[in-house]
């Protein structure tokens, strides 16, 4: 276990936190700091400190798994963070997705915090395509509007790829994550105006306003506001759990991770092919190489080689995070 894991499962654990829940988070947040995610890492625990302080966290809660659809396997976190829930569900997600061509994992009642990436990655590497979506607080507002009405929603997928990691994309639909603007804020610096508005709708570059009174925006105008849409519905409507507004009511103005649900879908390229083998995969490297040729970057390839160089060299941590984390640890509640 890296050191970072085992600070991060520890801060958990001093909160109550059960091993298993602790060691499934601290080992996303591990993971996105050796990809250099810092929006994702470590700094991330302070509010799910935040989030505990709340007490509405199922701490020592054990996800529950169950089979409603030959094709669907559904996980509650019992409130609970959704890493464990993954973890539950993601061996039967790939099993029926073998069975049937395709699966779906949906996950209810999880507080979520987490980079999506680290959850269609794994489906990759194993062969399958994939794609996950979550809600998450109503913070953005649909362009034209001044209030916030979805969720920062990110959208994953991954593509398996042989003798190479995967191809992954994932990013929110909203122009950037909360977690950079709230970065931003920390850092005492402006954001692009495109990032958000303020209370009046006008585009503002000051974090603090976008984060408070304001609202932020979608990427691609009406284009992210559709793709902001479907994760709602497919990850809040279609499952029966809390749309961003819903989660973002529930929080009671703590402050906390949104709560809600996620759902994750694997397809095994060998039950959709035309009998013709492999080549689903062929044809897909021909368009990667399309793309690479023109020395144009692959989604996750900055990511990838940042873990090589965490690997090889270790990942440094801001000593005053740390120092951040360990007061908040010390101190529930305040
Ligand atoms: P970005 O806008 O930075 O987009 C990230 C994605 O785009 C990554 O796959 C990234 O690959 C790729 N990318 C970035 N630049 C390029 C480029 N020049 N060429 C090709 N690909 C590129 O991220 P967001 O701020 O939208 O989201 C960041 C994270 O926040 C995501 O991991 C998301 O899951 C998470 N998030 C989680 C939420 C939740 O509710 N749990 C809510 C919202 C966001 P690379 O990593 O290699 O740069
Ligand atoms: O950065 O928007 C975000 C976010 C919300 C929940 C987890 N990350």
């Amino acid at each position: 276990m890296s050191e970072i894991e085992a600070f991060a499962a520890s801060v958990l654990m001093a909160r109550g936190m059960a091993r298993a829940q602790a060691a499934a988070v601290a080992g996303f947040i591990a993971a996105a700091e050796r990809d250099a995610c810092p929006s994702h890492g470590l700094y991330r625990l302070l509010g799910m400190l935040r989030t505990i302080d709340g007490g509405k966290v199922g701490l020592t809660a054990e996800p529950t798994l169950s089979e409603p659809r030959a094709g669907i396997v559904a996980v509650d976190a019992h409130y609970g963070f959704s890493p464990l829930a993954y973890a539950v569900g993601a061996p039967l997600l790939m099993e029926k997705a073998k069975a049937n061509g395709l699966a779906a994992l949906v996950i209810r009642n999880c507080f979520h915090f987490s980079a999506l990436w680290a959850e269609v990655e794994p489906l990759a590497e194993a062969g399958f395509a994939a794609l996950a979506m979550t809600p998450s607080h109503g913070w953005v507002a649909p362009p034209g509007g001044k209030r916030p009405v979805f969720g920062t929603n990110p959208i994953a997928f991954g593509w398996p790829r042989a003798g190479k990691p995967p191809y992954v994309f994932d990013f929110a639909t909203s122009a950037v994550a909360r977690g950079e603007i709230e970065l931003h804020r920390r850092a005492g610096k402006p954001v692009p105006p495109e990032w958000g508005i303020d209370a009046d709708g006008y585009p503002t570059t000051d974090p603090a306003a976008i984060l408070t009174t304001g609202a932020m925006s979608t990427f691609g105008g009406y284009k992210g506001a559709a793709l902001a849409t479907m994760v709602e519905l497919m990850g809040a409507a279609l499952i029966g759990d809390f749309t961003s507004l819903e989660s973002l009511a529930f929080d009671a103005g703590v402050g906390g991770a949104p709560m809600h649900g996620e759902i994750v879908i694997a397809f095994d390229p060998a039950g959709f092919s035309r009998g013709d083998g492999p080549d689903h995969l062929g044809r897909a490297e021909g368009l990667f190489a399309a793309i690479v040729d023109q020395e144009v970057r692959l989604p996750s390839d900055r990511r990838y080689a940042a873990r090589q160089v965490s690997l090889r060299d270790g990942v440094r941590v801001p000593e005053n995070l740390i120092a951040e984390i360990e007061t908040a640890r010390d101190r529930p509640g305040v």
